[in-house]
């Protein structure tokens, strides 16, 4: 195996087992399954050509795309399946395109056992890719990860039945195009800022879908301490099983948690109506091992980050996309089995108390006061805001992040979302003049949210969004932050601080690229930073 697409890879790549425990045959199934399904890819944009559109095959290419994405599918026999279902679409749709020769991915057929298609996936992973010069390969591993956030995201907004048909087009186009060798390296840099712009109109769909579906967020309080009584924890990203889930479990006595990225569903008003919906449990992704063990009931994820469960093996399930080799799989959304372990298990003993934080401070809530955060600006009371978002992850450096916000001026606001929050949620930062001095934007899925707000701040101050008295310091850790990146680049946004450290796949010729037309900087400490953003 071959992998070097999150931020916890081992030095120079995962070769032999991932940091993040994939296996090699997991890895290797993943391979094979983006490969084969760039080829999928391949034929639905030549059916396009011919005016089909199939809707089958663009869910399907969302969700294999998706699966593979770090921390989503550690389970070989649902690759197997993934694999055999791409090559039965893509069949099917060859029968309805006339005139074309394929080749490739799009004509490979795959082996008939788990060793036949890990031999099929060696021969294509990511050292395969046949492309000479190692900067236009950096930018189409860069395009490829890119894409497999926008794939997370398209996938959550369909969930929903938000999709678009021309964003469906632009992403397979893209996908297809990863295959492509001969690239200039305009070529390939246009390729990833078009898939930063696709992403804005994916993340844009999912805005709208969370918020059609549950309302705009407003600002709640969120309980930390759990309530005596049988408990689900759910973890992951998605609203739908949550949703999904409280209706299930209404009127059994059961308490339903959030956990990591579903600490914003709180702020939902048609998630937060549910008054089982009884609070939060635990931090980030990758205190999951311990947190999961301690927790007395049943727990569900929804997505992705899921880490070695065998310890709590019996009391973990997995939905959706997520798979985990031996974990029950609950595919029909009838979370029965995980109302059952839930029931048998003891539940918590008392109330404890461990305070609370707030949440829900999505675009709607932000600018809804932008007249008196304008005003704060203008009178000098708010000299800046941060935004430290993004991913959290196991490795030493992130302490940064805690650091950085805990230095941050008294006159200074922090906008925050995704799991790399969890360094500082819980911090009293007080407020100036009302304003809270922490914003919860949201989950990761949520960054269009915090871009919507800094438009927004740019249009009432008339500048441009890098004039604003704004800084983004940012953390990331898997695929969909390497898309959110890509976004900001083509918005023309500049100056973003960047850590704990750079992408792998990263060279140095492109991080130049990236220094000299958008002044990109690793995170150094918070001290500099500060005294350099502020000076
Ligand atoms: Fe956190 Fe993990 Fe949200 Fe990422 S829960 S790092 O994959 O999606 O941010
Ligand atoms: Fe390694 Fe990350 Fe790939 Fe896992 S996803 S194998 S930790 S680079």
């Amino acid at each position: 195996m071959f992998c070097y697409q999150c931020e916890q890879t081992a030095k120079g790549g995962c070769t032999k087992i991932g940091v993040c425990g994939k296996t090699d045959s997991t890895a290797t199934l993943q391979d094979l399954l983006l490969h084969l399904t760039k080829g999928l890819a391949q034929v639905a944009v030549a059916a396009r050509g011919q005016g089909i559109e199939d809707n089958e095959v663009n869910r399907f290419i969302s969700e294999a795309v998706f699966s593979t994405l770090t921390n989503v599918n550690f389970d070989d026999a649902r690759f197997v399946t993934l694999i055999n279902k791409c090559v039965s679409l893509r069949e099917g749709l060859k029968t309805k395109v006339s005139g074309v020769e394929f080749g490739g991915p799009a004509v490979m057929a795959p082996a008939l056992d788990i060793p036949g298609l890990v031999a099929q996936g060696k021969a294509v992973g990511v050292e395969s890719d046949p492309e000479p010069d190692p900067d236009i390969k950096s930018l189409k591993h860069t395009l490829t990860y890119g894409l497999k956030g926008v794939a997370a995201y398209m996938d959550h907004a369909a969930i929903l039945g938000r999709e678009d048909d021309e964003l469906y087009a632009k992403f397979q186009g893209l996908l297809a195009a990863t295959l492509a060798t001969g690239l200039t390296l305009e070529q390939a840099v246009e390729a990833g800022l078009e898939c930063g712009r696709i992403n804005i109109r994916a993340m844009e769909l999912l805005d709208d879908a969370n918020t059609s579906a549950y309302g705009h967020p407003v600002p709640t309080e969120v309980k930390l301490g759990p309530t005596a009584g049988k408990a689900i924890l759910v973890s992951g990203h998605d609203l739908k099983d949550l949703e999904t889930l409280l209706k299930q479990t209404e009127g059994k006595g059961i308490n339903v948690y959030t956990h990591g990225e579903m600490l914003p569903c709180h702020g939902y008003p048609e998630l937060h109506k549910y008054p089982h919906l009884a609070g939060h449990y635990g931090t980030a992704w990758q205190n999951q091992k311990k947190e999961f063990a301690e927790f007395p009931g049943a727990i569900l994820m929804t997505t992705n980050c899921i880490q070695d469960p065998k310890k709590y093996i019996d009391n973990i399930f997995t939905t959706g996309l997520v798979g985990w080799p031996g974990a029950v799989h609950v595919g029909n959304d009838d979370f029965t089995p995980v109302i059952e372990r839930a029931l048998a298990m003891p539940g918590f003993e008392a109330d404890i108390d461990k305070g609370s934080v707030m949440t829900g401070f999505a675009r709607n809530a932000v600018m809804s006061v932008a007249d008196t955060v304008i005003n704060a600006v203008k009178s000098g009371d708010i000299r800046h805001f941060f935004l430290v978002g993004g991913c959290d992850g196991a490795k030493p450096g992130r302490n940064y992040y805690t650091e950085f916000v805990e230095q941050a001026p008294a006159d200074t606001v922090i906008l925050t979302l995704a799991c790399g929050k969890f360094r500082f949620f819980d911090k009293q930062l007080g407020d100036i003049g009302g304003i809270p001095r922490l914003l919860d934007v949201g989950q990761c899925n949520d960054a269009y949210s915090a871009v919507q707000i800094a438009l927004a701040l740019a249009k009432a101050f008339d500048c441009g969004v890098n004039d604003l008295p704004l800084s983004l310091v940012l953390s990331w850790y898997e695929q969909k932050a390497v898309a959110i990146l890509l976004s900001l680049l083509a918005l023309g946004i500049k100056n973003i601080k960047l850590g704990p450290s750079l992408p792998s796949f990263i060279t140095p010729n492109v991080l130049n690229l990236l220094v000299e037309n958008y002044n990109i900087a690793p995170i150094t400490t918070p001290e500099a930073d500060l005294a350099e953003i502020l000076g």
